[in-house]
């Protein structure tokens, strides 16, 4: 699947916005990589404003891990400020990553970073800009499995009709774990699709499907 970048439809908007420089990317230590031979490829989302995410050590290390992978990428993306939200709802740009500029809808995973409850209503905002059904029931097999993972993914109930899978603890193991999984099925042919896939993240360790639960 191509996913052309956004950022030309983005540009245009930067000027008209507070603090255009979070939407940019292209920081130190930033890894872009090239998405073609990556066969499992995660966005990170940290859901919050660029300047309080950018700087969680969480996200930093799952990234860092993923990109090392020859078989992965990981691009990170952040909760956008409402000046910037309305214009991409005017203009028709969904949800992207700041380090390639990528449609959230276009990654296999969507890894939410919640270190605190205060997140939740920003990933619905997330998913509705990028035009991802808000409920997990709603998904269907060409939509992101939305990972949830950090402090306030380990009680998830609250959350749990929005995100496919919630991976209760540490972070660095799972991940690697989930992108096995992924990277599976997607080589087998996306066998019984989606929810295929979610009884195969189902049987990893710390990983919980609320959607095979009443
Ligand atoms: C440093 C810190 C801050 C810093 C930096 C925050 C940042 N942007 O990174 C500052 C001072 C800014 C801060 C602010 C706040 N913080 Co604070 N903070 C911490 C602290 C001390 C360490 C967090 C950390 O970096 N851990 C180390 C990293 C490596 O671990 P991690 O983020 O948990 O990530 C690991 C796993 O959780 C998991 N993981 C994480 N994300 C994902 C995603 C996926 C997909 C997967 C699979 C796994 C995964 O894998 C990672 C690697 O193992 C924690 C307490 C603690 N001891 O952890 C509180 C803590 C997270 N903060 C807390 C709170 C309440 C806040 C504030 C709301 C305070 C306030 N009233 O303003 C704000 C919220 C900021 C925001 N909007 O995000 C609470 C959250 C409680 C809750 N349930 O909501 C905590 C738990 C402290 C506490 N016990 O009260 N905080």
């Amino acid at each position: 699947m191509t996913a052309p970048s956004v950022f030309a439809d983005l540009e245009p908007l930067l000027p008209r916005v507070a603090k255009p420089v979070q939407y940019v990317g292209g920081e130190l230590n930033a890894q872009p990589k090239p998405w073609e031979p990556a066969a499992v490829r995660w966005a990170l989302m940290y859901p919050d404003a660029y300047e309080v995410g950018l700087p969680n050590q969480g996200v930093m290390i799952l990234y860092e891990l993923l990109n090392e992978r020859p078989d992965a990428l990981a691009e990170r993306c952040y909760a956008v400020w409402p000046d910037l939200e309305a214009l991409m709802r005017e203009h028709g740009v969904p949800a992207f990553t700041v380090d390639s500029h990528r449609p959230l809808g276009a990654f296999d995973l969507i890894g939410v970073s919640f270190s605190t409850e205060l997140g939740y209503t920003n990933l619905l905002t997330a998913l509705d800009l990028a035009g991802i059904p808000l409920h997990a029931a709603d998904r269907g097999v060409d939509h992101p499995v939305v990972v949830a993972g950090g402090h306030a993914a380990f009680n998830p109930e609250p959350i749990a009709d929005f995100v496919d899978v919630a991976a209760i603890g540490d972070g660095e193991e799972v991940v690697g774990e989930i992108t096995d999984v992924v990277k599976a099925w997607k080589a087998e042919g996306r066998p019984g699709g989606r929810r295929e896939l979610l009884l195969r993240l189902a049987a990893v360790d710390g990983c919980y499907v609320p959607s095979f639960y009443a």
